[in-house]
């Protein structure tokens, strides 16, 4: 894991250049993932919206299960760094729409299904936990829902975010908040913590952490806000003031796969501390096949 995150990097480029060269498809459509793919995909269909596209993300096992309401949407896009989930194989047959296949692997078992296969080859993983596949997609459809020219600069800024990549409280329980790309991110953030460090961690909508969750705040919490927007300020000194300890991270377009990339070093540091190895996560598999 630690390795594929330090090698980051050559991935990020790979993923720039085909962004500009392949894109994703114009039109309404309806992204599909399971866990941290299905995170990537609401990153996606908020991007797609922010451009006025119609846009909807869904785990693949929704999909899968229930396609009648969905046949509507004019294509789909597939996240899967296997290729070989199957909810998406399933939901893909099951839908019969024109797809697209966002992936790690230049062959697998369902590319047939895809009339267009996207492959992030240098961001392919062994290791069991997402990190440097799920940050090199995040930039592939960063750079092809924005087309913003500073993404460019990623994969130098990274150097400077792995020589120094700061540390954080530990707690408790984590929190992860942001809105927009960032909630996305969020979730994405807080799946690594579980997985790898085995601790109670969770994301909420930033304004969302309001509506209930923040009852549980006491001194043992910790809160990372992905940072994108104003209205987020208040919330910063409300939850300081309620004991928590709060960490701040730009969640803007062009700091996002740097603040997750510290996030992924904290996971795997938390996970060493606790006595864990971060290349064997307890009860989790490369791909799910039902
Ligand atoms: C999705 C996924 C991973 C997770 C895991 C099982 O896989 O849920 O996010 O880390 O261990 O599979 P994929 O469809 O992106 O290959």
């Amino acid at each position: 894991m630690l390795e594929e995150i330090l090698a980051s990097g050559e991935a990020w480029r790979e993923a720039l250049d085909l962004a500009d060269r392949v894109g994703l498809p114009k039109g309404p459509t309806l992204f599909l993932g399971s866990g941290s793919s299905y995170f990537l995909a609401q990153v996606a269909a908020h991007l797609a919206r922010q451009r006025g596209k119609d846009a909807l993300a869904l785990p693949s096992g929704e999909a899968m299960l229930f396609p009648e309401g969905l046949r509507g949407w004019e294509q789909v896009v597939g996240i899967s760094r296997s290729g070989e989930t199957t909810e998406l194989l399933q939901a893909v047959r099951a839908l019969g729409l024109p797809a697209w296949l966002l992936t790690t692997r230049d062959s697998g078992p369902g590319h047939h299904l895809f009339a267009q296969v996207v492959v992030l080859s240098r961001a392919e993983e062994k290791a069991i936990v997402q990190t440097r596949s799920f940050s090199s997609a995040l930039v592939y459809v960063l750079r092809a829902l924005t087309g913003e020219e500073g993404l460019r600069g990623l994969p130098g800024r990274l150097a400077g975010v792995l020589e120094a990549p700061g540390d954080f409280p530990r707690g408790e329980a984590y929190f992860f908040l942001g809105v927009g790309a960032a909630w996305g991110v969020a979730q994405e953030a807080a799946l690594k913590l579980k997985e790898t460090a085995l601790v109670w961690a969770e994301a909420f909508q930033s304004l969302e952490f309001r509506h209930g969750p923040k009852s549980l705040v006491s001194e043992g919490t910790v809160v990372f806000l992905l940072k994108s927007h104003p209205i987020e300020e208040p919330l910063l000194e409300e939850l300081s003031g309620l004991g928590a300890r709060v960490v701040v991270l730009p969640g803007g377009v062009l700091d996002l796969p740097l603040s997750l990339v510290r996030i992924q070093l904290f996971a795997h540091r938390l996970a060493r501390e606790r006595g864990l190895d971060p290349d064997r996560p307890r009860h989790l598999t490369y791909a799910v096949r039902l």
